[in-house]
């Protein structure tokens, strides 16, 4: 390149801009031609060694030179950004939803159908659906429930402590006594609603899972009355005649305390899921202890009543057949397209 062709130079670099019709290409362009190692730097370069005289001839002509290619780039630059919007302004506008036939449908999760359906069952049996806050004072998932701060029963669930007074709570029987301050005996309820403890987790436990509450307040309100409910619950939930099996258990908010077991309803001499032995471990339960109704504000001396709490994870593993709980919260999307 001479600076004599000044002339033919700018109208060859002109030429080159207009055939240009892409980004790349413009930024290939960019840096021959415009960046500080390119033609025009190198012509200005080439200025420097001339004389005086040359250079105020040349010098002005470069000039226009230099201001005539940038401001062809500019345009050129702004005119490829305007096609790039109206492009995929068109797309947009194209776009057809319908199209796709690879689309995925949704499902609930398992938790989902069996919380409706074990809803289901209770209403049908009279009872209401509560809930309550996962994040609670220690008064109702503790001292409330009969387990002041030096007793050991605290030490049994390992407690996710927000600070001294707040806790995620470690078992949906939180809910008791805010029922109990809420509404009037008669009442019964169940509470299905998600925990945590602070755990190791491994296949059968996680440090978050879904438990069931269960409560029911009445005048002479007695054991028979828990075991008729958990029958007719167990039996239509696994659409077996389910039979239960007692033995005695230590939960400082109920008295007499129990635990529950069911009749295997996967097998008739025991199978893996029972390990044969023909009884599945349930649920905790029992008569509402008499403290636990006084910081409910119910009259001890005329109603009782039953509580029983189950882990609803592990209702959904049995019911399921789910091998590992941690499928449960693993967004696992084949695991879950199952229950579509
Ligand atoms: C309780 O939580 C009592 N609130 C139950 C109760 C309610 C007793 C009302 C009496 C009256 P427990 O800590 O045993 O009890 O837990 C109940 C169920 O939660 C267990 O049977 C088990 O199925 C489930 N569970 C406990 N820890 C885990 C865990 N880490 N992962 C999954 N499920 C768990």
């Amino acid at each position: 390149m001479k600076l004599k062709n000044l002339e033919s130079t700018q109208q060859d670099l002109l030429k080159k801009l207009q055939a240009i019709e892409n980004d790349a290409e413009l930024e290939t362009f960019r840096l021959e031609y415009l960046s500080r190692q390119g033609l025009i730097a190198q012509l200005f370069e080439q200025l420097k060694t001339l004389d005086a005289q040359e250079k105020r001839e040349v010098g002005p002509h470069l000039n226009d030179l230099k201001k005539e290619i940038q401001a062809s780039f500019d345009r050129k630059k702004e005119e490829l950004f305007t096609q790039t919007l109206e492009r995929a302004n068109q797309k947009k506008q194209n776009f057809d939803v319908t199209l796709s036939k690879k689309h995925r449908k949704g499902s609930l999760h398992p938790y989902t159908h069996l919380t409706n359906q074990i809803e289901d069952i209770f209403i049908s049996m009279g009872f209401q659906i509560a809930d309550g806050p996962e994040l609670e004072t220690e008064f109702f998932n503790f001292t409330g429930l009969n387990i002041p701060a030096n007793h050991p029963a605290r030490e049994d669930s390992d407690t996710f402590w927000i600070n001294d007074k707040h806790l995620i709570r470690t078992q949906t029987s939180t809910v008791q006594i805010r029922m109990m301050q809420n509404l009037k005996p008669p009442m019964a309820l169940i509470v299905p609603g998600r925990v945590m403890r602070n755990e190791a987790t491994d296949a059968s436990h996680d440090f978050m899972f879904m438990q069931l509450e269960g409560m029911l307040i009445a005048e002479k309100i007695s054991v028979a009355n828990l075991l008729a409910t958990l029958q007719t619950f167990l039996t239509k939930l696994f659409e077996k005649d389910v039979k239960l099996r007692v033995r005695p258990g230590y939960f400082p908010f109920v008295e007499p305390g129990l635990e529950i077991d069911a009749s295997c309803p996967f097998c008739n001499q025991g199978c893996s899921t029972c390990k044969k032995t023909g009884w599945i471990e349930l649920l905790g339960a029992g008569i509402i202890h008499p403290e636990v109704l006084k910081h409910g504000g119910i009259d001890h001396t005329k109603y009782s009543g039953f509580a029983f709490g189950c882990g609803l994870t592990r209702l959904a593993m049995l019911k399921y057949g789910i091998p590992d709980i941690r499928l449960l919260h693993s967004s696992n999307l084949k695991f879950l397209q199952q229950f579509s």
